[in-house]
């Protein structure tokens, strides 16, 4: 049985899989949805903005610092910890130790380099796989 367990738990941590088996590219789906709050497919500048820095702020200082993320995060998407951490600080442009619309302004000329301020699944799909620690495992099936 416990060797099933780790057995189970070596063959996820190859595929990239989180710690409720999730990959990245069915945790960024899960984002995406919870980002695009007019449903209209497509994730605007403002969605963003309020999605990764307003909405996980717990102390309304207009920043998300790593904690709030780490903790938000980790319970929303099942990441572990420490990956969510790794991610938060890829995420962090300016490691500051804090999310602001500072570091998203940043991603946004690579998250959308038409300028039309509309992020699209599969610009957010590939910028996932470039900021997830665990991106990597499937960035060979783009
Ligand atoms: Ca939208
Ligand atoms: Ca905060
Ligand atoms: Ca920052």
């Amino acid at each position: 049985m416990i060797t099933y367990f780790l057995l189970t738990i070596v063959i996820e941590a190859a595929l990239g899989a989180n710690t409720h088996g999730l990959t990245v590219d069915q945790v960024t789906a899960l984002v995406m949805l919870d980002m695009d709050d007019d449903h209209d497919g497509h994730v605007s500048e403002g969605e963003l903005m309020l999605e990764l820095v307003f909405r996980w702020d717990q102390n309304f200082d207009l920043q998300v610092s790593q904690e709030e993320f780490v903790n938000f995060w980790a319970d929303t998407y099942h990441d572990d910890h420490a990956t969510t951490a790794a991610f938060f600080y890829n995420l962090d442009f300016n490691h500051d130790n804090h999310l602001t619309t500072d570091d998203i302004s940043h991603h946004l000329r690579v998250l959308d380099p038409n300028g039309d301020r509309q992020v699209s699944d599969a610009e957010f799909k590939h910028f996932m796989h470039v900021m997830h620690p665990h991106g990597h495992f499937q960035s060979q099936t783009d």
